[in-house]
């Protein structure tokens, strides 16, 4: 793994509301959390006003107080904690629930994202940006840093998905994303719907867009999925998220008979991301 860039010896405060909320779900990443917290201050120095939100699912390795000692060093840090363990895609919810900024990153808290990455996907999100919300940008892991198996199992999973899905996305496992907040406190949500983000904002009306990002090798601690509970466990979701496809519901307003005479009241207002 790249080795931790320290260009801010110490974090300078915020200077006003966040423009970026960071996002990362952890279940018992304690050796993770010093340098991943350094890498994405270093990454988004020259960037937009952001704010880093850790969600711990329970954690019983200490992750906890080492999040409340680390957000005393750091201004920009907050952290939130389940009282139980919820799931992966749970603490993803509860963070951007929490998040002060309309746009958020997700990234994993193993270090297997890079968070040099994030810029790009920022760059991108304001590309394709085109007088709405804007896009769901999600990483393509160009090079995957894992074992064989899982290797295979993800990219079996990830044709067969995108074949039922048409979810125009190659690489749905990826956890690094960019995407408008709002846009997904909309979708239906269910445990285990991190992994269908790209087709739960198509069935909003909105877009996705794919760039191809770094992986890197786990930094400290354990995997917390195995490849056949995750492979049961996605047949089932798969089916869920094919039903609600065909169940979208997106009412566009066209008329909220709030216009004055003068035409000075804010128009129709549309739904859609
Ligand atoms: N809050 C929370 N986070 C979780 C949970 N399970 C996994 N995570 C986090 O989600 C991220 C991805 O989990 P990983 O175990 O790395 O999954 P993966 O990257 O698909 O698998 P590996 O390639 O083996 O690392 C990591 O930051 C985990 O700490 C959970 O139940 N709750
Ligand atoms: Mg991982």
């Amino acid at each position: 793994m790249a080795a931790p860039q320290t260009k801010n010896a110490a974090p300078s405060p915020p200077s006003g509301p966040p423009e970026l909320s960071v996002v990362v779900p952890v279940l018992d990443e304690a050796e993770n959390l010093r340098p991943l917290i350094e890498e994405i201050a270093a990454a988004l120095d020259d960037g937009p006003e952001f704010e880093i939100v850790y969600v711990d699912d329970c954690s019983g390795d200490g992750t906890h107080a080492r999040l409340a000692a680390l957000a005393a060093e750091h201004p920009r840090l907050r952290w939130l904690r389940h009282r139980s363990p919820c799931g992966q895609s749970a603490a993803i919810w509860s963070g951007v629930e929490a998040a002060r900024a309309p746009l958020i990153a997700t990234l994993d808290g193993d270090g297997q994202n890079d968070p040099a990455d994030i810029p790009k996907l920022l760059a991108r999100f304001a590309a394709e940006r085109a007088g709405d919300d804007g896009p769901m940008i999600t990483g393509q892991r160009a090079k995957r840093r894992d074992s064989r198996l899982k290797w295979i199992s993800s990219r079996i999973a990830n044709r067969v998905r995108a074949g039922l899905l048409a979810d125009q996305t190659p690489d749905t496992g990826c956890g690094l994303k960019v995407f408008p907040r709002a846009a997904f406190l909309a979708m239906p949500r269910f445990d285990h719907m991190h992994r269908f983000l790209p087709a739960l904002m198509m069935r909003g009306g909105g877009r996705v867009v794919s760039v191809a990002v770094a992986h890197r090798p786990r930094g400290a601690g354990a995997s917390k999925y195995g490849v056949l509970d995750r492979l049961w466990i996605g047949i089932v979701d798969l089916l869920g998220v094919m039903w609600l496809k065909r169940r979208p519901l997106n009412p566009d307003i066209a008329d909220d008979g709030k216009d004055d005479a003068s035409g000075s009241a804010p128009g129709p207002r549309s739904h859609r991301p």
